[in-house]
């Protein structure tokens, strides 16, 4: 082995409740924004997906199987409480079974409070513009916590706010699909208001949690360095990588965040006295997805469409992805995780960091029941050794959570992009160990490649 990892370092896999469940009304699951979202014709739903919520012992064994000792999943808000309000005690049930399941096999779960999956009854109170679904999300994050919380240790109150805000509100392609580049800005604001109330409300029911929220990040990379670039880059690098985290680390959103923001005039007037406190609850953890990095450009004139997919940036652009990409389009990049992982140990002071997602979108062909997906296997090589790197030049990185554990429902990309260790066949739901399982076993047994 030529690259040893840390004694207790937590290897895992990532699934996401809407991405694999299916029975989405079954046992009083409510509709989530999701649900309503890929409703509209054309579009593929999380039913079946990976048909977990009936399977969910096969896919325990298979990670037993695979020797992964830890798993990051999430609960459906809208299963365990349909309406965002009303206790669903069937939809608190399965995740009690599949958390008993997993620790019958020896896996310590994971819990993500909330990926995305909105109970659309809070969507017709407004969604996350709405700051009321704050102590919402913190009432919800109890419920949950009263019945896993003697035996769940790690919490993840959000996943991604930046695509539940500025995708879902901004530019319309997520959930719930709306296109109001100011709203997306207070949506983004009140997910970070829940996940502070949540993680007081966790933290007051004591016990030994650790308490976390999971940021997805893309360091910026442009051609020139001149002024006009560096600005572009900043815009993008502030509004991706820093509206979140700043805040969360207890400095409130970047001055100049606000500045390039200011013309939407919805943001400041969000921020309610105390709210920045809330917000800054110190974190054990910050769970960080690493994919591909963007690519920034200044336009000359501030006024032209840019494709920038955030909210609120004017007089940049992003550009293309380049090299080799994956089946979804995105740069292979893994001295990006590098310096995204030093640079995330210097902005937070040393916090200690997990990968909660990393992984690659490949097209995979099932032939004589083997999954030969090499580039898949090179793409976690690669960005595994990335983390290593990352490690020896000092950064307190504790874990590794492979997305995904399953082939699943890729929100509005449907099920066109498989990012599996295991191969889902979704007419017969057959589950095939791809090269890549077999790959991130053995790196795991040996905690090294
Ligand atoms: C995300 C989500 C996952 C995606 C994965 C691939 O990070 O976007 O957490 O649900 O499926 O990242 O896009």
């Amino acid at each position: 082995m030529t690259l040893g990892f840390p004694a207790g370092f937590r290897w895992g896999t990532a699934t996401a409740a809407y991405q694999i469940e299916g029975s989405t009304t079954a046992d009083g699951r409510g509709p989530s924004i999701w649900d309503t979202f890929t409703a509209r014709p054309g579009m593929a739903t999380g039913d079946p997906a990976c048909d977990h919520y009936r399977r969910y012992r096969e896919d325990v064994r298979l990670l037993s199987e695979l020797g992964v000792p830890y798993y990051r999943f999430s609960v459906a808000w809208s299963r365990v409480m349909p309406d965002g309000r009303t206790v669903e005690p069937r939809g608190l049930a399965f995740y009690d079974r599949l958390v008993d399941t997993l620790l019958d096999h020896g896996i310590t779960p994971m819990v993500t409070l909330y990926h995305w999956d909105l109970p659309e009854a809070l969507q017709a109170e407004g969604g996350w513009p709405n700051r009321a679904l704050a102590d919402l999300f913190a009432d919800y994050a109890l419920t949950v916590h009263k019945v896993l919380g003697d035996r769940v240790r790690q919490w993840t109150t959000i996943n991604e706010p930046f695509c539940a805000a500025f995708i879902g509100y901004g530019n319309g392609d997520h959930a719930p699909g709306i296109r109001d580049e100011g709203a997306a800005l207070v949506a983004g604001h009140n997910l970070l208001l829940a996940h502070g109330k949540a993680t007081q409300a966790l933290r007051s029911a004591g016990g030994e949690q650790e308490v976390s929220i999971v940021l997805n990040f893309a360091p910026v990379l442009t051609d020139v360095d001149d002024a006009a670039h560096r600005e572009a880059a900043r815009k993008f690098d502030f509004l991706h990588n820093r509206f979140f985290l700043d805040p969360l680390l207890g400095r409130g959103y970047p001055p100049e965040l606000l500045a390039d923001l200011a013309h939407l005039g919805t943001l400041e007037p969000a921020i309610a006295d105390g709210d920045l406190e809330i917000i800054a609850q110190p974190l054990d953890v910050l769970g960080v997805n690493y994919y591909a990095p963007a690519r920034a450009v200044p336009l000359d004139d501030p006024e032209t469409d840019s494709n920038c997919p955030l909210p609120g940036l004017r007089g940049m652009d992003v550009q293309p992805p380049r090299g080799e990409l994956t089946s979804l389009g995105w740069e292979q990049r893994p001295e990006c995780f590098t310096e995204l992982l030093l640079w995330l140990h210097e902005h937070c002071g040393g916090l200690p960091l997990v990968i909660a997602e990393n992984g690659a979108a490949f097209e995979d062909e099932v032939v004589e029941g083997r999954v030969h997906d090499e580039k898949r296997v090179r793409y976690f090589a690669e960005h595994l050794a990335a983390v290593h790197t990352a490690i020896e030049r000092g950064a307190d990185v504790r874990g590794y959570m492979a997305w995904s554990l399953l082939d699943n429902f890729e929100w509005a990309m449907g099920y066109t992009q498989r990012f599996g260790l295991v191969h889902v066949d979704f007419e017969t739901q057959e589950r095939v160990l791809k090269d890549s399982a077999l790959f991130y076993a053995d790196v795991v047994a040996r905690n090294g490649l």
